[in-house]
């Protein structure tokens, strides 16, 4: 069944690309045909999935959700995919968690459902004990994408400056922290300046590290379409699995797994040696560092062209196994294109030199002009729906404050702790724990308790023979929507969350794009909205109820409205009432009037440049107003394959699964196209192994091994195996290391060693 599928929808994406008739494809569904009819009103929203963010329409009969079909006034024009067109049974599949359960004598008791009253007391009796006794850092908030945008910010606020702890972090850490830290020490603050019509107008695409079909299936779709009526726009995928998106590719580069550092640095070689480099771009916008023992120096345009010198293309060629003249080829499309797009995603960011490699992408469009206009854009894909809005915007991570804040910083402390009428020193000048080290320290017993909202790391962290230990040891308090999750086996509180469209809340997309998903249906049995969950929690615990002052979704987010009036981050003139009648606002827009911002950074585009700036690009957000071109050379993966370890295992996504599979699991349909995890494995290497397809082969690396069935396809490249994540009955996690990007914090998902054989 699974491979049939698979065959199937590769042959798809293979029709979509061909054909002239491709608007739809078996994956998505047209506005307007499910089910519409049924409804008596529709709500709008955005998809509870991925960072596309596509805009919905919410059919309500009778008080129940019974069909759903795209916004046709949102970016995605009346398209779905499959994922999001089955939401509606998700909301009421019998696996939801409808009634708050405590385990009363410990991890090994059993979870007994109770009033809301004593599972808010006892989760908060736990806070309280642990913050008198060990202070403020011994409790944690460990967030989520997917939560809303309220939601982080209210969370955000009730631990930095209630409590007073940065720890405050979440799943954007393992996804999206490589992207923020390119943009921020590039840019100066984090966030692209392109958006999604940039796709309409590109005439070379450069797609690296994302399998844009599978994970963001609409984006695939209108970039596939953007090759359909124009087949003189060039496609250029570097991946080193030959996915469904190299299918559309006029370039695929398949490589050896993490070298894209020297690619990307051999691409700005050529382009330096044919002259092919804007020169006045670079002069006017662009300073150039390096690091030099361990400082950050300045360098100069010809010390940046010596660098890159080094990397000629048969040295690319050595370290990538990607052809000497391929790399000279796609380096002259890039550079020559009228407008070349850049999209990427974790095969760039969930690497031991994330934050390095998106660095390198945005080196390619300083150095080319290639940014700031129509088509020409860095525009790093988000994973999450409210990845941005949610996460990265509201600064709900260890290290960040709100709208573009750090925590190193005094002043924006001092800001933060003025407009939240807080005393000035509240707000902690050490950033909290990342991730991996919250997880860590929650094992050594340094974090007593955690409150873990909307995510399920029990089956998402790396190295889970390492970190579940953590879980076991601290107090876990969870909202969660699901039985499904295995975090719920860890958790000693669960408090049942309100799920999608029983709530209201502002999702931020990939493109700067603030939408609200509206109230559609009431709340299913005792669950309650998490903003009412966080703040009756939050007072028990022993937070000021003045920081709270809030009655509802709407009142956070016109605070957190108001906060962003004068950063770089204003969307100032996006009320509540604008979000209900229209289908999405891009930031900035500081005006009620303004009809938000599609080319940042662009004067006559961006209402934060002043209309008599001198120059067409000013990048406002660096202290020094230019954008940074970085020296930063190559470096191997963590833990390449070896002797002991021949192959590669990679990570990732399957088109029909969300993550962990506790929604998308819920859909026979999308359960049936994938039942369980497998192993792609090259069919040379499966020839050399005598392994045939759904043999049982072992994958065995330094943490662990596991069993999977064989999908013999020549979807990897020789030495390379792939599995997806999504099983909780195989946790391929088990199987990695814990390597992190030492600025960005990010765990490397995509690459480890492992030894691959048929099972005995
Ligand atoms: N269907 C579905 N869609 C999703 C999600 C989902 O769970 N299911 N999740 C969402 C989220 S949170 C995220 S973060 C995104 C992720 O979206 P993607 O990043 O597009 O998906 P992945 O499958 O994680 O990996 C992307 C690609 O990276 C490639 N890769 C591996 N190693 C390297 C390398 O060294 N260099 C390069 N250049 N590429 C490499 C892999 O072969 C893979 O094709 O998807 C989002 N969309
Ligand atoms: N091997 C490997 N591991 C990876 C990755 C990889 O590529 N490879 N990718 C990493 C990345 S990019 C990401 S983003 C993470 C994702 O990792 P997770 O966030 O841990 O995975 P999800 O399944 O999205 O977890 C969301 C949880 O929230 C619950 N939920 C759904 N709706 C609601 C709601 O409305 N309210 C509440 N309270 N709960 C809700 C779901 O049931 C689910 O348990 O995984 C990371 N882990
Ligand atoms: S592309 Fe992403 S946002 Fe759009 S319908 Fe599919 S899962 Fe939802
Ligand atoms: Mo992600």
């Amino acid at each position: 069944m699974t491979l049939s599928r698979r065959a199937f929808l590769k042959g798809s994406a293979a029709a979509i690309a061909l054909s002239a008739l491709g608007v739809g494809g078996p994956c998505l569904a047209a506005a307007g045909k499910d089910g519409g009819d049924k409804a008596d009103k529709w709500v709008k929203g955005v998809c509870r999935y991925c960072g596309t963010g596509c805009g919905v329409m919410i059919g309500v009969r009778d008080g129940k959700a019974v069909s759903i079909k795209g916004d046709p006034n949102n970016h995605n024009q009346g398209l779905l995919c499959l994922k999001g067109a089955m939401l509606i049974p998700v909301i009421y599949a019998k696996d939801r968690i409808l009634e708050p359960r405590i385990r009363k004598n410990g991890k090994q008791s059993p979870l007994e459902v109770v009033s809301w009253d004593e599972a808010l007391e006892f989760a908060a009796k736990r806070f309280r004990t642990a913050i008198s006794e060990n202070g403020p850092n011994a409790v944690a908030y460990y967030g989520s994408g997917q939560a809303l945008t309220e939601e982080s910010y209210l969370a955000n606020k009730i631990w930095k400056g209630g409590f007073g702890t940065n720890n405050v972090d979440g799943n954007p850490r393992l996804c999206m922290a490589s992207a923020v830290g390119g943009y921020t020490t590039t840019f100066g603050k984090d966030e692209p300046m392109g958006t999604y019509n940039d796709i309409d107008n590109a005439t070379c695409f450069f797609i690296i590290g994302s399998n844009t079909s599978e994970a963001h299936p609409v984006l695939f779709r209108r970039i596939a379409r953007r090759k359909q009526n124009s087949p003189d726009v060039k496609i250029i995928v570097v991946d080193p699995r030959r996915t469904n998106t190299s299918r559309i590719a006029d370039i695929h580069l398949t490589f050896k797994p993490g070298t894209d550092l020297a690619l990307l640095n051999g691409m700005a070689h050529i382009i330096f040696k044919e002259e092919l480099d804007d020169y006045r771009f670079m002069d006017k916008q662009c300073v150039f560092k390096g690091v030099k023992d361990g400082n950050i120096v300045d360098c100069t345009l010809d010390a940046y062209k010596a660098f890159v010198a080094e990397y000629t293309p048969e040295k690319v060629e050595a370290l990538t196994g990607i052809p000497a003249d391929m790399v000279v080829k796609v380096a002259r499309i890039f550079a020559e294109s009228s407008a070349t797009l850049s999209l990427w995603c974790m095969g760039i960011n969930q690497r031991s030199k994330g934050v390095w490699a998106n660095n390198l992408i945005h080196n390619l469009h300083l150095i080319t002009g290639h940014i700031g206009k129509p088509g020409a854009s860095p525009l790093s894909l988000t994973g999450q729906p409210n990845a941005c809005g949610g996460v990265r915007d509201t600064g709900s991570l260890a290290h960040l404050l709100p709208a573009g804040r750090v925590v190193a910083n005094e002043q924006h402390r001092n800001e933060m702790e003025d407009f939240w009428k807080i005393p000035r020193g509240t707000i902690q000048p050490q950033m909290g724990y990342h991730t991996v080290a919250l997880f860590e320290n929650m094992a050594k017993g340094n974090v007593k308790a955690v409150f873990i909202h909307c995510t399920n790391p029990a089956h998402t962290l790396p190295n889970l023979n390492k970190y579940t230990p953590g879980l076991e040891k601290a107090f876990v308090v969870q909202t969660e929507c699901f039985n499904d999750a295995l975090t719920i086996q860890y958790a000693d509180v669960v408090f049942p969350a309100a799920f999608w469209c029983e709530t209201d809340g502002v999702y931020g997309c990939t493109e700067r794009r603030y939408a609200l998903i509206e109230k559609a249906v009431e709340p299913m049995g005792n669950t309650r909205p998490v903003v009412n969950i966080l703040m009756d929690f939050a007072k028990l615990a022993g937070v000021d109820p003045k920081l709270m002052p809030y009655t509802n979704a709407a009142d956070i987010w016109d605070e957190w409205r108001t906060l962003s009036k004068g950063s770089a981050y204003n969307f100032y003139g996006m009320t509540r009432e604008r979000l209900q009648k229209e289908s999405g606002i891009k930031w900035p827009c500081p005006t009620e009037d303004h009809p938000g911002t599609d080319l940042r950074y662009v004067r006559g585009e961006d209402p934060l440049v002043p209309s008599d700036h001198p120059d067409k690009v000013f990048f406002y957000g660096s202290p020094n107003q230019k954008a940074t071109i970085w020296l930063r050379p190559y470096q191997p993966p963590f833990e390449p394959a070896d002797a002991d370890y021949p192959f590669v295992l990679t990570t990732g996504r399957v088109i029909d699964h969300w993550h962990t599979a506790t929604m998308t699991g819920q859909v026979p349909e999308l359960k049936k196209a994938y039942p369980s995890a497998f192993v792609e494995i090259n069919p040379k290497d499966a020839e050399k192994l005598n392994i045939k397809n759904g043999d049982p082969v072992v994958l065995e690396t330094r943490r662990d091994k596991m069993v999977f069935p064989a999908s013999v396809t020549d979807t990897c490249m020789p030495g390379l195996v792939f599995c997806p994540f999504f099983d909780k009955n195989k946790l391929v996690n088990k199987l990695f290391h814990d390597a992190v990007d030492d600025i960005s914090k990010e765990p490397e998902y995509k690459i480890c060693a492992t030894k691959v054989y048929k099972q005995a």
